[in-house]
């Protein structure tokens, strides 16, 4: 492939709802730029993007799979994005190293609310934004009602260049308003007839002409004059137009097509090549420091890995954006993130897997590595004499969480290794080995995704595993004060034991003033704060230790083995085992044995005193609270709205969207299991989303209750 300069281009997203058909399309795209010769297909399984063995299996993509060619004298670097929801943190990479996003939408299905989602990730981007009604031969096609859609969704910005004779099977021609011509494909035929606009659609074409005339005129100063002049552009002129609005996303062009059936694919390309913006029209990025990092092939090279793969056959695959500078084959670069220097032996551009040695890639470019030493997703490269770091990709909070185990416990070591892996690899991926729920626990953003990944461990790794259901990280607190004692003794045999502490809990909010007098059954405790010791506990909320002993009862050397023991039992709670905080101890007496009182009675004593005392204070276990926002078609409002209300949720707001709901509520973290999968089961799959940790909040008695007996039976069984 010759070298291509940044203004020559164009890095392109393919976006939009699952099943849409972007890989479709991206497979149309490769046959008519020449790059295959043959077109597959997603239910034959040989499609050049989805080639992981995963995606043949499922008939999805799994992946984000960015595909180069030459066209028009342009490099055009298209990446093919998954759709669901649960794989956006393709969606979500691919749109921070690319310039124009095509939104392909399923002319049968309309507005999804998958196009809703990934619109709003390309406004929070601003990026340029193309529309594609594609499938215009699905039986179920409506151009007119998916356009209007969008209209009502976006307004006016939404013009289209394009409109379709016919749909389903009738589909046979497209009206390019642009190009002012029809394109007829006659049965069999492969490349369309150039035909003038017939008469009968003369009045809705020129009245598009009119409207895309105008838009293309707003944006730039010069074409406005001359069109209040002369009341016309020319082609040229209204491309410049429209580019302008493109790059401001003060317009949304709309084209149609069917990928399925190569139809009016190759025009879509011509105006992608010729009017999306390329690297150096756009905003410059900008790295950790605040520098904007201009795309100038002639400054020092900087590499940003947005994607890093272990591919069937070839091994790690490190795909990037040349931020600045030139790349060439056998470049020294240092990583910024990880500190550590890399050759880059061969750079390539890809298609899928068909990959092709690149001598060099010029700023804008994209491209891959093979073989780097010690590059994750999200990492920098750069030549001496910058030291760029751009990590500006932010990805959504997971939503989807299950504990991991192999199924031979043998294996726990190599599954904790590819699960380390697989998270440099997609940084949607949490994995947490938590000491508190005593599991491995992954995160991510849906049942496919977890799927999948499972998939992938059993067939590439060849581990086999199993999902269950997480535990949820409960808290325990205390809702008065109470006192309790405890003496610990053991002088049998051996060196003795003796301790003794008496001491005061309630509960601890910031700032609590502490009184000097409690009483308890009628009886007066003085106490006088000696030292006040306030811990931040790791998993949230404060301990405050209070030394009120007087009179020596308790010799100081003692006391922080009397925290450490409070500690070990506010580390595994007296109710469930499970953290506790926001408490307050004092402790006000005790008593001590000239020989036989040492840390350990001391120790013993502080946590059983401390234990009584918590159960006697109206211990209450909480539970993590979770803001929960859907986006759920109005259709389905009430099922999703009764559901959540199963789900002991507090509803707590509703806004509309044009036909959509977005619903906000707060759930409980243990009712949100397998949220996902209700959620498209009740909508068919037409809702989505988003969760984050809010709070802890005391659980209902009914459910404390049952928590209680689970933890006896649980404790039976140990
Ligand atoms: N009739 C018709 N079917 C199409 C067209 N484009 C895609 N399909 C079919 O729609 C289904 C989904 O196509 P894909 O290309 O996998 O869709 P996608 O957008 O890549 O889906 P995800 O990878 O899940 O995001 C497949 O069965 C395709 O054959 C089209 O233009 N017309
Ligand atoms: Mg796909």
């Amino acid at each position: 492939m010759k070298v291509y300069k940044t203004k020559d281009i164009k890095n392109i997203a393919i976006i939009g709802s699952s099943g849409s058909g972007k890989t479709t399309l991206a497979e149309a795209i490769l046959f008519e730029s020449g790059v295959i010769k043959r077109r597959g297909s997603v239910e034959a399984g040989n499609t050049v993007c989805d080639y992981f063995p995963v995606e043949k299996e499922y008939g999805y993509s799994v992946f984000s799979t960015l595909f180069s060619i030459e066209w028009k004298d342009k490099m055009m670097n298209f990446i093919d994005c998954p759709g669901s929801d649960d794989f956006v943190g393709g969606v979500i990479s691919a749109l921070h190293v690319t310039d124009t996003a095509l939104m392909v939408i399923h002319a049968g299905n309309g507005v999804e609310v998958g196009t809703i989602n990934q619109f709003r990730y390309t406004d929070s981007l601003h990026k340029p934004l193309v529309f594609l009604i594609n499938q215009m031969d699905n039986e179920k096609a409506d151009y007119d009602n998916t356009l209007n859609s969008l209209k009502e969704m976006y307004g006016n910005k939404v013009i289209p260049i394009q409109y379709p004779i016919g749909s389903g099977s009738h589909f046979a021609a497209i009206v390019d308003v642009l190009k002012q011509k029809m394109y007829k494909w006659n049965p069999g035929d492969t490349a369309p007839a150039v035909l003038d606009i017939p008469s009968e659609e003369k009045e809705k074409a020129d009245e598009l002409y009119r409207q895309l005339l105008e838009a293309a005129a707003e944006n730039d100063e010069t074409l406005m004059e001359k069109y209040f002049d002369q009341g016309t552009l020319s082609e040229e002129e209204m491309r410049d137009g429209i580019q302008k609005g493109l790059t401001s996303r003060s317009i949304f062009p709309v084209f149609c097509a069917s990928s399925a059936k190569n139809m009016a694919v190759h025009r879509l390309m011509n105006f992608l090549s010729m009017v999306a913006p390329s690297p150096d029209q756009m905003p410059a990025p900008v790295d950790n420091a605040g520098n904007e990092v201009k795309p100038d092939p002639t400054a020092p090279t900087s590499l940003f890995f947005f994607k890093t793969t272990v591919e069937p056959h070839i091994g790690e695959v490190s795909y990037f954006k040349v931020m600045s500078g030139t790349v060439k084959e056998g470049d020294d670069l240092t990583n910024a993130n990880r500190g550590s220097k890399e050759r880059l032996a061969q750079i390539q551009t890809v298609a899928g897997q068909i990959r092709n040695r690149a001598e060099e890639l010029q700023a804008g470019n994209i491209g891959a590595a093979v073989k780097l030493k010690d590059v994750r997703t999200g990492n920098t490269l750069n030549a001496k004499g910058v030291d760029h770091i751009f990590d500006f990709i932010k990805y959504p909070e997971p939503r989807y969480r299950r504990a991991i185990r192999p199924v031979n416990e043998a294996n726990a070591e190599k599954l904790s290794e590819v699960l380390t892996r697989m998270r440099e690899e997609d940084p949607t991926w949490i994995v947490e080995n938590s000491k508190e729920l005593k599991q491995t626990i992954v995160s991510g953003q849906g049942e496919f995704h977890l799927k999948t990944l499972k998939w992938r461990i059993e067939n590439n790794d060849k581990i086999e595993i199993e999902f269950i259901e997480p535990r949820i990280p409960y808290r325990e607190t205390i809702t008065k004060a109470a006192r309790a004692d405890y003496r610990h003794k053991k002088q049998s045999g051996g060196a003795g034991q003796f301790g003794e502490v008496h001491l005061i809990v309630e509960p601890y909010s910031e700032g609590m003033p502490m009184p000097d007098i409690y009483r308890f059954n009628g009886q007066e405790y003085k106490v006088q704060a000696r030292d006040v010791q306030e811990i931040d506990l790791d998993w949230g909320g404060k301990l405050v230790f209070v030394n009120s002993i007087v009179g020596g009862a308790i010799d100081a050397r003692f006391l922080p083995a009397i925290l450490k023991g409070i500690m070990g039992r506010m580390e595994q709670g007296p109710l469930t085992g499970s953290y506790a905080r926001d408490v307050r101890v004092i402790v006000y007496d005790g008593k001590m044995h000239p020989v036989d009182s040492n840390e350990i009675s001391f120790m013993l004593a502080g946590r059983n005193a401390f234990s009584i005392a918590f159960k006697n204070a109206g211990p209450k276990i909480l539970e993590p609270i979770y803001d929960v926002t859907v986006s759920v078609p109005s259709e389905y409002l009430g099922d999703v709205m009764s559901d959540l209300q199963g789900r002991r949720a507090l509803i707590m707001g509703m806004e509309s969207e044009k036909g959509f709901e977005k619903l906000k509520a707060k759930v409980p973290l243990k009712e949100m299991s397998s949220y996902s999968t209700t959620l498209s089961s009740l909508t068919g799959g037409r809702a989505s989303f988003t969760m984050k940790f809010a709070s802890y909040e005391l659980v209902p008695s009914d459910v404390q209750e049952k928590l209680l007996k689970e933890y006896e039976a649980q404790e039976k069984e140990e």
